[in-house]
C-alpha cells in the first residue's frame, strides 16, 4: 500500500481503444481472455512501457498482435504486467489469458460467487483481480464480452450493454455475447452468471424508445421484487423531467445478491445489488427498508449520468459523482415523500455520522487529495458532505442558474473522465459567479463553527448580525481559510411575518440567503420594526456547527411557528440538549436528573398537533441520540451516563405526556391496510414513537407485547420488538417474541438480520457475552457481509454502552473480529473498525483500553493495507 497522490497524476501514455473478453465460466478455474487494442499517444514517450495492473494474478499467454511475445519483451507479477518495445505509430492488440477462483475469493472483489452465482465487483480497483488491465478510470473503452459456461445451473449469463447473441457451445456449454457501446472505465463492468428469476417491466423514454427492465432474484422471490420495479420506473421518469436525463440502452437490470460487500454498485447497464435493498413485501420489510430500496434503486440508476457517461478522471474525485448523485437521490427522495421530513433525516444522519468523521482522526476533505487505499475513502464525507456542497451551489446560484451548470456540464464533459474543477467551472460559467473561495469546501476538511452574536437598535429600527466562522485544524490541514457559507435565514417578528430588511449592509444577501464569506462579518439590517427572532440556517443550509445563545423563548416561538420545518426541528433539538447535557452531569455526580418544563410543553404540544405531518412529529418526539449528546459534550464522553440521562429524560417527557402519547399509540390508523407511501409510514412512525415513549412511562412490558401480538406489517413488528429487547430484554414477554420471531422467519436471511441486530443493540453490559452466544447459532454466517454488520457492526456502531463497557472487553472482542474478519474480507473489516474513530473523546479509562485494542490491531501480522491504513490514522 503505497501514498497515492493527486498532484502525481498524468494521463496514460496510451489509449486504450477497444476491449474483447471472453469469459470460460468454471467456479473453481475460470478462464479470461482479453484482447485490448491500444494505441501509444502522441505526446508520450516513444518508448514507454505499456504497464497494466493487476491483483493476486498469473499470466497464462501473451500475444502482440496474435503472435507469442518473447518472454524477454515483458515482466508478469501478481500485480503488473509491463510490456516493452511497443508499437510507437499503429494501433496494436494485446491478448492476456490468465486463469482465476472465483470460489475462494472471499474478499467480494472481482469474480466471485455468491449462493451458487457468479458475480463481478470491480469499483475501485477490483477489476484488476480479474485480468490485467489499465484498471483507472480515466481508461475508457467500448466492451465486447463473451461469456461461455455450463448450461446447467447458468441458464443466464449477463454483461454490460446490449445483447448481441447466444446460443450452444460444446459440451454441455452454451454462450452469451454482449457489447456496450458507451465508453466506459474498467470499474464500471460487471459480469452475472447462474440460475435466477426475473421480474419484467419496460419503459417508454422521454423520445419514445422502448427499454427492457428486469430485476433479477433467487427463484421464488420475485413478488419481493415489485416495490423496486417501480422505484425504478419512478427514477427514470423523474431524471427525465428534473435532470433532462434519458437512459440509453436498449435494457437496464438489477441483480440481487446475497453477498455484497456495500450497497449497491452502478455497473453500466447491469447494476448488482445486496439484495437487502431490492427485496421487500409488507411481512418481511420495514418501512425505512422501503424508503432505503426507493432511495438506493435510484441512486444507482442516476449514476448512469453522473457517474458512468461522465465519470471521474481520477479516484480523488470520488465525491464528483458520488456527492452529485446522492444530491439527486436525495431531491428524488424528497420529491416522492416528504421534502421537510426528508431533510430533518439527512442532516440528522450527516450530523450523527459525518460531523464524528470531520472532527476526528479520519477527517478528510471531499476532495481528497492522497490515500493509501483508495476502498477507505468511499465515506460519510465524499458521499453525504459531498452532497451537502452540490446542495450549497444550488442555494448559491438559485434553481435557474443550478440548471443552467448543470445542463452545461452534462454538455461539457459527456463521454469524458471528469474534475470536480470542470464540475464547479461549469457552475461558474453558466452563472457569471466566481465560486473560488467556495471551492474550498471540496479541499478543507472539518466542520466550520460559526459563532452568532446580534443586536437590535429600536430607534434605528435596526438589526445587526455578527458572525465570526472558524475550522479546527485536521490531519494534514492545520491552517484553514475563510470559506464562502450560504446562510438562510428569517427575521421573525412579534406578528409572526418574515420582515423584509429596506436594505443590508455589510455582505451579501439576496432572496433570503447570507452570504458569510470573512472570518468576521457584520451585517445590518435596516427597516426592521421591532426586535426580530433570529432563524438562521433554515434547511440547513450549510453543513456546520453553530454557536448561538439563542433564549429559549425564542427558540419555543421557531419551534412553534416557523415556517421552514427544518428550522423548527432545529429549534426543539436545541431546546433538547442543553437539558439532555445538564441530565448526564447531572448523573455523573449523583443528582437528580430535572427536565425542562419549555422542553415538555413544547415537545407534546407539537407532537399532538394534529395539523402537523405525523412524520415530522415523529421526528420531532425521537429526541437527540446518545450519540449526539456525546458529540455535543465534546469529550471525556460516559455512555453510560450518557444513556441514564437521556432515559430519565424520556421517562419525565413520556409520563408528563401520558394522555396525548395514549392517544397517538392507539390511533384508529392501526387498522389501515398496509402501503409503504410515504404519509402511511409516517403515521406508523408517530404510532410507533409514542410506543416507544409510552414503555418509559408505564415500566412495563404490556403494552409492547400487545402491540407484538397485534402487529399486521414488520415496521410494527420490529418496531415492538425492539421495544421489548431495548426496555425489558430480561421479561418473559420478550423472551416469546424473539423465539417466535426466529422460528417465523428461520428462512429469511434480510429478517434474520433484523433479529440478530435487534439483540446485538440491547443496552449494557451483557451485549458483549449475548453477542458472542449469537455468534454461535445456527444462523450465524461468517462469510456473510449482512449477517457479520448485523452483530458486530451493530455493537460498535450502535450500542454504545454494550460497546464501551467499562472494562473494555468489547473493544479486544472488536479488535479479535476484526483481525479474524481482515484475513477474509478486508474491506468489511476496515469499514467495521471506523468505529473507534472517536476513541480519543472517551474518558480517560476507556480511551486506555481503546487505544490497547487498537494498538493489538496495529501489531497483527499481514494486515491487509484496507485495515492497517485506518487502524494507522485512528491512532495517529
Ligand atoms: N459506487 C458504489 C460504491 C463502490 C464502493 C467500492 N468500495 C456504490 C455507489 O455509491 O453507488
Ligand atoms: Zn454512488
Amino acid at each position: 500500500g503505497q501514498i497515492v497522490h493527486l498532484a502525481d497524476y498524468r494521463p496514460t501514455d496510451f489509449v486504450l481503444e477497444r476491449v474483447d473478453l471472453t469469459f470460460e465460466l468454471d467456479p473453481k478455474n475460470t478462464k479470461v481472455e482479453a484482447r485490448l487494442i491500444f494505441q501509444r499517444r502522441e505526446s508520450a514517450d516513444r518508448h514507454a512501457p505499456l504497464v497494466l495492473d493487476g491483483d493476486e494474478l498469473k499470466l497464462s499467454s501473451l500475444l502482440l498482435d496474435q503472435v507469442e511475445l518473447p518472454a524477454a519483451q515483458y515482466e508478469a507479477t501478481p500485480d503488473s504486467l509491463t510490456i516493452r518495445d511497443l508499437p510507437a505509430e499503429s494501433p496494436f492488440e494485446i491478448c492476456v489469458t490468465n486463469y482465476i477462483n472465483p470460489q475462494v475469493n472471499t474478499q467480494l472483489m472481482g469474480l466471485y460467487r455468491t449462493n451458487g452465482v457468479y458475480c463481478t465487483q470491480c469499483e475501485a480497483e477490483g477489476f484488476r483481480r480479474i485480468t490485467y488491465f489499465p484498471d483507472r478510470p480515466d481508461v475508457l473503452a467500448p466492451y465486447t464480452v463473451t461469456i461461455i459456461a455450463a448450461k446447467e445451473g447458468n441458464p443466464l449469463l449477463l454483461s454490460n450493454g446490449n445483447f448481441l447473441g447466444g446460443g450452444n457451445y460444446d459440451e454441455g456449454r452454451h454462450f452469451a455475447a454482449w457489447f456496450d457501446p458507451h465508453p466506459k472505465p474498467s470499474y464500471l463492468f460487471a459480469l452475472v452468471a447462474g440460475d435466477l428469476g426475473v421480474v419484467e417491466d419496460t419503459f417508454t423514454t422521454m423520445s419514445g424508445r422502448e427499454v427492457a427492465l428486469k430485476i433479477y432474484v433467487e427463484h421464488g422471490k420475485e413478488p419481493r421484487a415489485a416495490y423496486a420495479m417501480d422505484a425504478l420506473k419512478r427514477s427514470m421518469k423523474w431524471d427525465e423531467e428534473r435532470f433532462g436525463r434519458e437512459y440509453d440502452l436498449d435494457i437496464f437490470m438489477i441483480v440481487a445478491v446475497s453477498d455484497f460487500n456495500m450497497g449497491a454498485m452502478e455497473n453500466k447497464g447491469l447494476n448488482v445489488f445486496n439484495d437487502k435493498f431490492v427485496l421487500a413485501d409488507p411481512e418481511t420489510a420495514s418501512d425505512a427498508d422501503y424508503a432505503n430500496i426507493e432511495r438506493i434503486i435510484a441512486h444507482e440508476y442516476f449514476h448512469n449520468w453522473t457517474g458512468n457517461r461522465i465519470t471521474c478522471r481520477d479516484w480523488f474525485q470520488l465525491c464528483l459523482k458520488e456527492g452529485l448523485t446522492v444530491y439527486r437521490d436525495q431531491e428524488f427522495s424528497s420529491d416522492m415523500r416528504s421534502r421537510p421530513v426528508k431533510r430533518i433525516a439527512d442532516v440528522r444522519h450527516l450530523k450523527s455520522e459525518q460531523f464524528p468523521e470531520d472532527s476526528g482522526p479520519l477527517a478528510h476533505p471531499p476532495r481528497p487529495d492522497t490515500y493509501r487505499e483508495i476502498n477507505n475513502f468511499y465515506t460519510t464525507t465524499v458521499y453525504e458532505k459531498g452532497a451537502e456542497v452540490t446542495r450549497m451551489i444550488a442555494t448559491i446560484l438559485g434553481a435557474e442558474d443550478f440548471k443552467k451548470g448543470m445542463d452545461l456540464y452534462f454538455e461539457r464533459h459527456d463521454g469524458e473522465a471528469a474534475t470536480v474543477e470542470d464540475f464547479v467551472r461549469s457552475f461558474a460559467d453558466a452563472s457569471g459567479r466566481d465560486l473560488s473561495q467556495f471551492s474550498l469546501w471540496y479541499t478543507e476538511a472539518g466542520t466550520p463553527l460559526v459563532s452568532v452574536s446580534s443586536a437590535y437598535d429600536a430607534g434605528k429600527a435596526t438589526f445587526s448580525l455578527t458572525l465570526e466562522q472558524t475550522t479546527a485544524p485536521t490531519p494534514g490541514q492545520p491552517v484553514k481559510q475563510p470559506r464562502h457559507i450560504p446562510l438562510s435565514l428569517a427575521l421573525i417578528l412579534d406578528n409572526g411575518q418574515i420582515a423584509e430588511p429596506q436594505a443590508v449592509e455589510g455582505g451579501e444577501y439576496r432572496d433570503g440567503v447570507l452570504h458569510l464569506t470573512q472570518r468576521n462579518q457584520t451585517f445590518s439590517f435596516s427597516g426592521i420594526s421591532s426586535r426580530p427572532v433570529l432563524s438562521i440556517n433554515r434547511s440547513f443550509s450549510a453543513p456546520i456547527n453553530l454557536h448561538f445563545e439563542q433564549n429559549a423563548a425564542d427558540l419555543v416561538q421557531i419551534a412553534r411557528h416557523e415556517t421552514d420545518m427544518f428550522a423548527r426541528f432545529q429549534a426543539l433539538t436545541d431546546l433538547a440538549l442543553p437539558v439532555l447535557i445538564a441530565a448526564t452531569k447531572a448523573v455523573q455526580k449523583g443528582e437528580d436528573v430535572r427536565t425542562d418544563a419549555d422542553l415538555i410543553a413544547t415537545l407534546i404540544e407539537i407532537i399532538g398537533d394534529d395539523a402537523l405531518e405525523p412524520a415530522f412529529r415523529a421526528q420531532a418526539l425521537a429526541l437527540p441520540s446518545e450519540t449526539d449528546i456525546a458529540r455535543e459534550l465534546g469529550g471525556n464522553t460516559d455512555p453510560d451516563a450518557i444513556h441514564k440521562a437521556r432515559n430519565a429524560t424520556i421517562t419525565a417527557i413520556a409520563t408528563a405526556g401520558q394522555d396525548t402519547l395514549r392517544r397517538l399509540a392507539d390511533d384508529a390508523a392501526n387498522g389501515e391496510a398496509y402501503s409503504p407511501d410515504a404519509g402511511s409510514a409516517g403515521r406508523r412512525s408517530l404510532r410507533n414513537g409514542a410506543l416507544t415513549f409510552l414503555a418509559f412511562a408505564e415500566g412495563t412490558p404490556e403494552r409492547a407485547a400487545k402491540a407484538y401480538a397485534g402487529a399486521t406489517n414488520m415496521t410494527d413488528l420490529a418496531h415492538a420488538l425492539s421495544v421489548l429487547t431495548q426496555r425489558f430484554p430480561d421479561s418473559a414477554e420478550t423472551k416469546e417474541a424473539l423465539a417466535a420471531f426466529e422460528k417465523r422467519f428461520a428462512d429469511n436471511a434480510l429478517v434474520l438480520d433484523k433479529w440478530f441486530s435487534l439483540q446485538a443493540a440491547i443496552p449494557g453490559e451483557g451485549a458483549l457475552d449475548r453477542i458472542k452466544a449469537l455468534m454461535k447459532s445456527k444462523h450465524f454466517i461468517a462469510t456473510n457481509p449482512n449477517r457479520v454488520r448485523s452483530l458486530v457492526g451493530t455493537l460498535a456502531f450502535s450500542n454504545p454502552t454494550g460497546f464501551h463497557r467499562a472494562d473494555g472487553a468489547a473493544y479486544r472482542f472488536l479488535a479479535e473480529q476484526i483481525i479474524a474478519i481482515d484475513k477474509r474480507n478486508p474491506q468489511l473489516a476496515a469499514r467495521i473498525l471506523t468505529s473507534m474513530r472517536s476513541w480519543r473523546s472517551l474518558e480517560a479509562s476507556r480511551a486506555d483500553h481503546a487505544k490497547a485494542a487498537l494498538s493489538t490491531i496495529a501489531e497483527a501480522k499481514g494486515l491487509s493495507t484496507d485495515v492497517s491504513d485506518i487502524v494507522g490514522r485512528i491512532l495517529k
